[in-house]
């Protein structure tokens, strides 16, 4: 029964019939980019912002998908808010984090950490973006992976905490690198998402 519904999705997908919404929450320490990378994927639009008080919402359509994206502040103060955003069961996590920061990687991780490992969010999808590729001693995408300690993540080690898409990837928005590879992914999660739902 499952190949027929496959095969009906993929009509319609392909006729662009299968319009839909996902929901994304940007989160990240202060200063990490959030506001950045959005206000560029919805207005192709590079500029300096106000450090983010009120969540913003913004929507932009990537495929198939609309995405309204919550972006919220990344000031300590700012971040009880998170969850009431990240407790969404359709939302998709982006945990975005400078990659050339290394003073404030101890503080990204354990804010991810305790995103991670809380049962509340277990089945939402999460890619961790790493910010600013274009600074000079900024750490890679394997490097990434490493100061953070997901590499159990990435490699199936454990089933449990691999039962959700996760994904780590790196981009520069001043030098307009890696921004199509993550709307990729994020329309492909929002694809399985929804199939997953079926
Ligand atoms: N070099 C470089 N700077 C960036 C890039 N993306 C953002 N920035 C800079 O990083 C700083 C912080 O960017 P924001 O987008 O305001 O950060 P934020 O995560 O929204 O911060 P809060 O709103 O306080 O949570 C700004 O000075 C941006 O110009 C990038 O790809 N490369
Ligand atoms: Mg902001």
């Amino acid at each position: 029964m499952s190949f027929l519904i496959d095969w009906f999705y993929n009509i319609w997908s392909y006729f662009g019939f299968m319009n839909r919404n996902s929901n994304l929450t940007i989160v990240g320490l202060g200063n990490a980019g959030k506001t950045t990378l959005v206000n560029y994927i919805v207005n192709d639009l590079i500029r300096v912002y106000m450090p983010t008080q009120k969540p913003n919402k913004n929507t932009f359509k990537s495929g198939n998908t609309t995405f309204n994206a919550f972006d919220l502040g990344g000031q300590k103060i700012l971040r009880r808010l998170w969850r009431d955003y990240i407790l969404d069961p359709n939302t998709i996590i982006v945990f975005v984090i400078d990659t050339a920061d290394m003073e404030s990687f101890t503080e990204a991780k354990a804010e991810l950490q305790h995103i991670l490992t809380s049962s509340e969010v277990s089945q939402n999808p999460i890619v961790i973006v790493g910010t600013k590729t274009d600074i000079p001693n900024h750490l890679n995408r394997q490097q990434l992976i490493q100061a953070l300690d997901l590499q159990p993540y990435m490699l199936g080690i454990n089933t449990d905490i691999n039962s959700r898409p996760l994904e780590v990837l790196t981009l520069s928005v001043v030098k307009r690198e890696g921004v199509k590879e993550l709307l990729l992914w994020l329309t492909q999660c929002s694809d399985y998402c929804y199939k997953r739902k079926l």
